[in-house]
This record gives structure tokens, sequence and C-alpha cells, in this order.
């Protein structure tokens, strides 16, 4: 393991302590674990290589070694726990606005916590929590596709990379700083209203499901509509095809595009 400085990163705590690992199973555990033993606020950590890396729902996170991006930014919000879960929209916009920053393009927000870029998915979040003595410790899972140019059989309809879409090579520090640079500003933001209220029309600005058709893979029973934006509370606004308005919540549902993966 090797403390980076990352020597772009204009902060005042988002990524100032950087731990890069060349493997480990998942930046997530290692967050987690590190979280309940001492103060991580702000702490990022990085590795060239994930074993295990995870996406939702036991979902698995694929990437090639050296020529991404995985990540993990350690919280201890001092907002109330309900509060936590819209932090995965924050960290979206702020890799959204970080990626147009670095590369000049538009990438967009698939709803919750996927990143695009010409209907491709270049970014992944997952975001966990877990409790740790007197308080509770977020950890925010970020992996980006910067420079590969391949991808496994059972994703490279869907997914693509910035060199891939952009032509040129990315670096990824500065990506990296950028990226810290847009949370800390919006978590700031967040933390006044705790909640969407004073980012949501930015999101709303770089959502690529708005006004789109839907469908909602509720297990219950999945349903199609159009997506009309989120709320405050970060929750996407379905209008169903008989005209009732639907809230939809990021931790159950997934929501897919009638023509394609947006
Ligand atoms: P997700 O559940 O939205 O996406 C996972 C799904 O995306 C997979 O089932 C697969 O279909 C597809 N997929 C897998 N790898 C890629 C990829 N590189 N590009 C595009 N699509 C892919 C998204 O979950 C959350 C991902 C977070 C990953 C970070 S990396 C650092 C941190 N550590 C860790 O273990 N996870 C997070």
């Amino acid at each position: 393991m090797r403390n980076l400085e990352l020597e772009q990163l204009e902060t005042a705590w988002a990524g100032k302590t950087c731990l890069c690992f060349d493997s480990m199973e998942s930046t997530q555990n290692y967050g987690k674990e590190l979280g309940k033993k001492e103060p991580v606020h702000g702490t990022l950590i990085l590795a060239e290589e994930q074993t295990a890396g995870r996406g939702r729902r036991g979902r698995s996170w694929q990437s090639e070694k050296g020529a991404n991006i995985a990540m993990s930014l350690c919280l201890e919000p001092k907002l109330r726990t309900e509060h936590a879960a819209g932090l995965t929209l924050v960290m979206a916009l702020a890799v959204a606005e970080g990626i147009k920053k670095v590369t000049g393009r538009e990438p967009q927000i698939k709803w919750p916590n996927d990143i695009v870029l010409n209907g491709r998915k270049i970014c992944g979040i997952l975001t966990e929590m877990c409790f740790k003595d007197g308080g509770y410790i977020v950890v925010i899972g970020v992996g980006i596709n910067v420079n590969n140019t391949g991808f496994p059989e059972d994703i490279k309809g869907t997914a693509s990379s910035l060199k891939l879409e952009t032509g040129a090579e990315i670096s990824r520090e500065a990506l990296i700083a950028s990226v810290m640079e847009c949370f800390e500003n919006y978590y700031e933001i967040y933390e006044q209203t705790e909640d969407l209220a004073l980012l949501k029309e930015q999101y709303e600005s770089m959502l690529a499901n708005k006004n789109r058709e839907v469908n909602v893979l509720d297990p219950k029973e999945p349903y199609k509509g159009t997506a009309k934006g989120i709320n405050s509370a970060g929750n996407l606004i379905v209008v169903c095809e008989d005209g009732t308005e639907k809230e939809v919540y990021s931790g159950e549902v997934s929501v897919r595009g009638i023509y394609g993966y947006v």
C-alpha cells in the first residue's frame, strides 16, 4: 500500500488521505473495515485491481487492471441516517461533472447511480453503510471505465470507457481530483438541507431518463411510464400509462429504457 498525494487536488477534506493498493478484494470492504477502527471522513481507497469488485445486489463489477478507476470514499456524515442514501445521487452528480470538466464531454446520469456517455455505461456507484461506536460510516464505491478498450462478452453491449468514447487517453489522477472537488462541494450543499432540494435542478439537467419511457422493474409488479425527474429525496417520479404518478425508491428497483439500456 502507498499513500498517494493527488497533486492536482484542491479540496479541504475529500481525498486528502488517499490509500492506494496494487490489488485487493474490494475497496468497499477495506473502507468499511478501516472505518470501524479509525476516523475516516474523506479517506479515499484506491485499487489498481479488485479481485472481487462488487456492484449492487450481489452483482459483480469488472475492471481491467491499471486502466480504470476503482475507488471508495469513506464518510462519517452528521446527517440523519435515513438521509444518507441520497449521497449516491450526490456522487453521481460529482462523477458526471468531474468527467465533464476533464474530458469536455457531456455525460448523463441514468438514475440513480450509473453514468452514461453516448448511451453506454462508463461508471457505476455503490453506496454502503455500517455502524460504528456512536455513529455510522458511509462508503461510496465508484468504478469508472477510463482507459480500457475492451470488455467481457456479457457487458460489451452496454459498457464503454472514456477512451473509447473520446479517442483520448485520460489522466486518472486528474479525473479523481476533479471528482473529489465536485463531491466536496455538492456534499456541503447536501448537508445544508439533508436532501437534494438545492441540487435537484442540476441533477435533472444531466438525467438521461428525463421525459423518457421507462420500464420500472418492480419485483412485485413491473410497470411502464415516463420518467419526469426526481424529488428532493432523490426518488424518481414516474407518470404511469394510466396517468397516476409514482415515486420509485432507488434501493428497491431498477429502471430500464424501453428501447435500450437508457
Ligand atoms: P450495478 O449493480 O449497477 O452494476 C453492476 C452491473 O454492471 C453488472 O451486473 C454488469 O452487468 C455491469 N458491469 C460490470 N462491470 C462493468 C463495467 N466495468 N462497466 C460497465 N458495466 C459493468 C454498480 O453496480 C456499482 C459498481 C461499483 C464499483 C465500485 S469499484 C470500487 C468499489 N469497490 C467495489 O467492490 N465496488 C465499488
